[in-house]
């Protein structure tokens, strides 16, 4: 057990976490974190350098409360279709119970997002045996809506293979969406409803489309402001919140639509730059407050596939726009 957290401090020193995933669970705050290795492997763009085999569960009694390692809620080993790279999950409830969702790389190397189920919000979850049908991409997002039906966001670009699935198909040699690009639309994330089991599509997963104010789909040249990934969906007042990072830019930004499918319009930035090169959150109400967390390379000193887990309060005005938070 770490001392009392902190806003901005890391929730937890004795291991690396990345990529949190918040829910209230029973009264408590979980976190869902991806497990970052301590490896020694130079960067590069396919994300190779993020070898991660497992997910440990936080959680936390109460803001500014200690921060406990649940211990192992999955291993790689127990999951049959996965052979790598265990990268950011989420997590959600539905008629007793949680369930664990996670992206991998199935035996062809091509990332698929499995499911895991438990009794219990800290596991250990059992995984079904194969990936959720028609799964492709990293990053999974559950959200449950008021009316209790769930959709799962999810998508990530060059090494989350984004690119290659803009079609419907994996399309091995599909380009970079990057700047030089120029005017073509940038790769679009993708939602999916959920049927009532929570471990199957109820429709093929459809394209999610984020506009600027102007009314036009973002470009691939937009990088301040265009999808990379690390989706995440709130809802507030009403109004649907999809958040996510811009990647090359590392902003964590906004859009704000009507339905849970979007289209969202793009309207500013949460979370400025922060140490390291990914950044990736989750947004959570917790007794009538709401809460970021996020991830920095503050504790490894700056190592990029080296993170730990922080959170800090966010703010809204009375428009409804979030105040940007810059990391302290
Ligand atoms: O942790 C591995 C990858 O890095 C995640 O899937 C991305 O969102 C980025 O944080």
């Amino acid at each position: 057990m770490d001392k009392n957290s902190k806003p901005g401090v890391p929730l937890v020193t004795h291991i690396y976490t990345a990529d949190p995933s918040a829910h209230v669970f029973e009264g408590k705050l979980y976190i869902y974190p991806s497990h970052d290795m301590d490896l020694d492997a130079p960067d590069d763009e396919n994300g190779d350098q993020y070898q991660m085999e497992d997910y440990h569960v936080l959680s936390m009694d109460d803001i500014g409360a200690p921060c406990a390692d649940c211990g192992l809620a999955l291993h790689m080993n127990d999951v049959p279709w996965v052979s790598g790279q265990m990268w950011a999950p989420d997590a959600a409830f539905k008629n007793g119970v949680y369930y664990l969702y996670f992206p991998a790389k199935d035996k062809e190397g091509i990332f698929r997002i499995g499911a895991a189920t438990s009794g219990n919000p800290a596991g250990p979850f059992t995984p079904e045996p194969d990936y959720i049908p028609g799964s492709y991409s990293i990053d999974p997002a559950v959200f449950t809506d008021d009316d209790g039906e769930s959709y799962m966001y999810f998508g990530g670009l060059w090494g989350g293979q984004l690119e290659k699935w803009q079609d419907g198909v994996f399309n091995p040699d599909a380009p970079p969406q990057e700047g030089s690009l120029g005017g073509v639309l940038s790769a679009c994330p993708f939602v999916a409803q959920m049927n009532g089991d929570m471990l199957t599509f109820k429709d093929k997963p459809s394209k999610i489309k984020i506009l600027g104010e102007d009314g036009k789909p973002l470009t691939a040249r937009d990088e301040d402001r265009r999808y990379f990934e690390g989706p995440w969906m709130h809802k507030y007042n009403g109004e649907y919140y999809f958040s996510y990072s811009t990647g090359t830019t590392h902003y964590l930004v906004y859009a704000t639509g009507k339905s849970p499918f979007g289209p969202f319009t793009y309207k500013g930035r949460i979370l400025e730059p922060v140490i390291g090169w990914t950044t990736h959150h989750s947004i959570v109400e917790f007794k009538g407050k709401w809460y970021l967390f996020y991830h920095d390379s503050s504790l490894s000193g700056g190592v990029s596939h080296k993170r730990c887990v922080k959170y800090t309060e966010i703010k809204y005005n009375a428009d409804g726009s979030i105040r940007t938070v810059k990391p302290g």
